[in-house]
């Protein structure tokens, strides 16, 4: 089914027009309103006037997360206070949080845009959701659970936590989809396992991943280990939260809400905007944002953009899913490795458990990786020369597919920490 085939299926050219007339309100109301931005904007000479046409959007500057920290809290705000009805925030890694706000209007097009996505996913009001984001600052759960509750599923707002009353509450509400990490989500199950309950006897047949870059070999481990459709979505706090992309299962990729947001693909190098096709840094503006619109926000995340038509019937375009985060790519020396790409490998390599970490270090002046991974429960027989070769196996493996030399420990099944939120697994030690 399609929420809304008014948009999703919209002429392309008539998205163009709409968007073009969305972008050229939008840069009015920052001009006028935001002093950042017409500070930013004067100083390239550039007025709300010169954006003609769609292409005119690279005369815009951009915005990235230490523009939203130094106008902490509402410096980037366009509405006074007073129309403002909710707050969000995400936790920096140091220092301030960056805030964002919601007017009525705002937070009636976030559940819009999520049930949009939830509906590509499959859940219809006959489902009965469980949410494990946790509700609070996060826009994690908030956000699926005003859309959710648009559709009409029946909603469980666990939140995150407390994980073997989430298994509880999946077998005695009949919870049938699956909101959370997909990290988490691997956790749940083990957990699961733990009280002697196999996953798949718990029903869930849909979950809905998002929040953290995941592979299509996670992707397989979790549909094996619920039986369920996994399928992703996409979004960041600073243009909305969940809700900008969604799979529909029917191609590759997720559905861009473009009649929301206008993208594009730049090299993150040089900023050079990229023709549709090619990878490079996903770039977003929001087209109706009123409390917190947004100019070319750089998200940092790793994508393709396709315009391709989809056999769903959607003609929005999709973007691939989610390579890694520029910063988050390893520079190893002097190759480039993102963590997705470790994972693929170890994920396709028999007895070993989907929990890893890589922690990076300098020996004198080279790099030096370590791979750390846990084995299954059969692969862990604590013979010392079978785990030996085994490790010296996955090494290979690695460096066939990365061209780097690495080390690779072999660690007992569940001994590595698990993550309740975002899974954190690369760890960089080397001085800066
Ligand atoms: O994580 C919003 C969200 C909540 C999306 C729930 C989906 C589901 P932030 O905390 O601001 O917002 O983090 C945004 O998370 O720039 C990506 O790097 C990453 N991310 C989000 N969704 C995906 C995804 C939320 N599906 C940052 N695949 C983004 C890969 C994702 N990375």
């Amino acid at each position: 089914m399609i929420w809304d085939v008014r948009h999703e299926c919209i002429d392309r050219k008539e998205l163009r027009s709409l968007q073009l007339q969305r972008l050229k309100e939008t840069v009015a109301r920052v001009y006028n309103r935001v002093p950042y931005y017409r500070a930013a904007m004067e100083q390239t000479g550039v007025r709300p006037e010169d954006i003609r046409t769609l292409a005119d959007v690279t005369k815009l500057p951009f915005t990235d997360k230490t523009v939203l920290r130094d106008n902490y809290p509402y410096g980037l705000f366009a509405v006074p206070g007073k129309e403002v009805l909710r707050l969000h925030a995400s936790s920096g890694t140091t220092g301030k949080p960056t805030v964002v706000g919601y007017t009525r209007k705002d937070l009636e097009n976030w559940s819009e845009l999520i049930a949009r996505v939830v509906t590509m996913a499959g859940v219809t009001d006959e489902d009965v959701v469980q949410i494990t984001f946790g509700y609070g600052l996060f826009t994690g759960a908030f956000g699926l659970h005003y859309g959710l509750e648009k559709v009409g599923a029946t909603i469980v707002p666990a939140s995150v936590g407390n994980t073997r009353r989430q298994i509880m509450l999946m077998q005695d509400f009949g919870t049938t989809a699956l909101v959370g990490t997909p990290s988490y989500s691997l956790h749940l199950a083990e957990v699961a396992r733990g009280l002697g309950v196999d996953p798949v006897d718990l029903g869930i047949r849909i979950g809905l991943f998002g929040s953290e870059a995941w592979t299509e070999s996670m992707r397989a481990e979790l549909e094996r280990t619920w039986n369920m459709k996994a399928t992703d979505n996409y979004g960041l706090s600073e243009v909305m939260g969940p809700g900008v992309a969604g799979e529909c299962g029917r191609e590759p990729g997720m559905h861009i809400h473009e009649d929301h947001f206008l993208v594009e693909v730049i090299d993150p190098q040089t900023g050079e905007q990229l023709p549709v096709g090619r990878e490079g840094e996903l770039v977003i503006t929001t087209l109706t944002k009123e409390a917190l619109p947004i100019l070319r926000y750089r998200t940092r995340d790793i994508t393709v953009l396709t315009e391709e038509k989809c056999a769903c019937g959607r003609t929005l375009a999709r973007m691939r899913k989610v390579l890694g985060r520029t910063d988050d790519m390893l520079i190893i020396s002097g190759v480039n490795v993102f963590p997705s790409q470790i994972e693929t490998v170890l994920m396709n390599v028999d007895g070993l458990a989907p929990h890893y970490q890589i922690l990076v270090n300098k020996k004198g002046y080279l790099d030096f990786m370590e791979v750390q991974v846990e084995l299954t429960d059969e692969m862990f027989t604590g013979h010392f020369r079978d785990l030996q070769e085994f490790e010296g196996k996955i090494k290979q493996k690695i460096f066939s597919v990365l061209g780097i030399n690495c080390k690779v420990r072999l660690l007992e099944p569940r001994s590595l920490a698990r993550s309740e939120g975002k899974a954190k697994r690369v760890f960089d030690n080397r001085p800066k």
